[in-house]
């Protein structure tokens, strides 16, 4: 049983130099550390990072210390409690980060690894979704695709496997820009994904030839206001009819096989006038669902996705986390687990993605802070071939 002796946090730098919030917890088996990453093309239904701000967060989780020391942490739901002390106190990175170390108190405590706290019998490994190509707000260079990313969706038969054959992949694909793309430096964007003055027909055509699937990140909602899509490279605005259209044209040219938010965050018609069209297709929601159980009830209602992002810290909130698993896997919603642009040092999403038996884990291709979570997720796939 978790007793938490004392709380305290403090602010770190995210992979793209932003601060957010690192909470350490002591209990009766030792300290306990865990952090949340920053997003940067947000939805607009997003939970806040922070009640009003990380400094306040970290002085009220101070203030609250001694009540959660009254409560005594078992198991997974368990976390409930603590989410009924701090509700509406503080943000969501700040809960994210509270939670997740409490889990890894269980799990030490326990004598498990937090995986197993969330469901002992996960035996699935989801498949990687790694970003190699990008453009939109996560890329700072003046031309480049509108779309945010440009994703290898490997399919072989271990977590290693895919990862190795992706990093492979990308490297080839550095060359490639630099024979089609005069304008490429080999300079990697937020999240390690090379940027590229390309537009997305050209990236997809240099993407093409390695015969893997592949996906994009649309993310649609950074780029419409007034009802138009408005395309700069090159410079084109698309009403929805012309959007649906040009995504529809896409998939069925380059063979894609995960498309998501392809839409405005609000507009889940035509999100479900696509998964009906695309039956076989991946059609995430991110910005649209939010990792919120309205919003993904509401999708499903209007069968606006057939797949579905997770962030926890877009909620917060882990118990609701599980509730929109459940939900889910109850209407066969594919589930992608997934990091946010800045990123910290934490591997914690892999134990989540596999321990709520997701079906994908998008969390990049390179860089330190996406790499240890792909490593946890290969040694969680070496400790139970054992
Ligand atoms: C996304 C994410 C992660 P951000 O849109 O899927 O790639 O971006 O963290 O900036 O919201
Ligand atoms: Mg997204």
């Amino acid at each position: 049983m978790v007793v938490i002796r004392s709380v305290s946090a403090k602010s770190i730098f995210d992979s793209r130099k932003e601060k957010t919030i690192e909470v350490s917890i002591k209990t009766n088996v030792g300290e306990f550390k865990a952090s949340a990453p920053n997003g940067k093309s947000k939805g607009k239904h997003e939970a806040k990072s922070y009640k009003k701000n990380l400094l306040g967060d970290i002085e009220t989780l101070k203030k609250f210390s001694d009540y959660f020391s009254m409560e005594n942490i078992d198991f997974f739901d368990d976390l409930k409690r603590i989410e009924d002390i701090v509700s509406g106190n503080v943000g969501a990175n700040t809960l994210f980060a509270l939670e997740s170390a409490i889990l890894k108190a269980m799990a030490k405590e326990k004598k498990k690894e937090v995986w197993e706290i969330v469901d002992s019998k996960a035996r699935k490994f989801p498949r990687l979704v790694g970003n190699c190509i990008g453009g939109g707000k996560h890329s700072g260079n003046e031309k480049k695709p509108d779309f945010q990313e440009f994703l290898l969706i490997p399919n072989e038969k271990s977590t290693k496997e895919n990862f190795e054959l992706m990093k492979k992949i990308k490297e080839k694909v550095e060359q490639d820009l630099k024979e089609f793309d005069e304008k490429f430096k080999s300079i990697k964007n937020d999240e390690y994904a090379w940027e590229t003055s390309l537009n997305e027909k050209e990236v997809l055509d240099v993407l093409l030839k390695y015969e893997i699937p592949l996906g994009l990140d649309i993310a649609a909602s950074s780029f419409y206001s007034r009802k138009k899509y408005l395309y700069k490279n090159p410079m084109l605005k698309r009403d929805s009819g012309e959007q649906f259209r040009y995504i529809s044209n896409l998939i069925e040219n380059f063979d894609l096989f995960y498309i998501e938010d392809p839409f405005d965050e609000e507009d889940f018609e035509d999100f479900s006038k696509l998964t009906k069209k695309f039956a076989n297709k991946l059609i995430v929601g991110d910005d649209l669902t939010v990792t919120n159980p309205e919003r993904l009830e509401k999708a499903i209602k209007m069968k606006s996705i057939n797949a579905l992002i997770v962030k926890p810290n877009q909620i917060g909130n882990l118990t609701e986390v599980k509730t929109v698993c459940e939900l889910a896997k109850k209407y066969g919603i594919k589930i992608i687990f997934s990091h946010r642009s800045g990123e910290t040092n934490e591997d914690i999403l892999a134990d989540l993605t596999f321990g709520f038996q997701a079906d994908f884990l998008k969390c990049g291709i390179a860089g330190k802070e996406r790499e240890v979570k792909i490593k946890r997720l290969i040694e969680i796939e070496k400790d139970l071939a054992r």
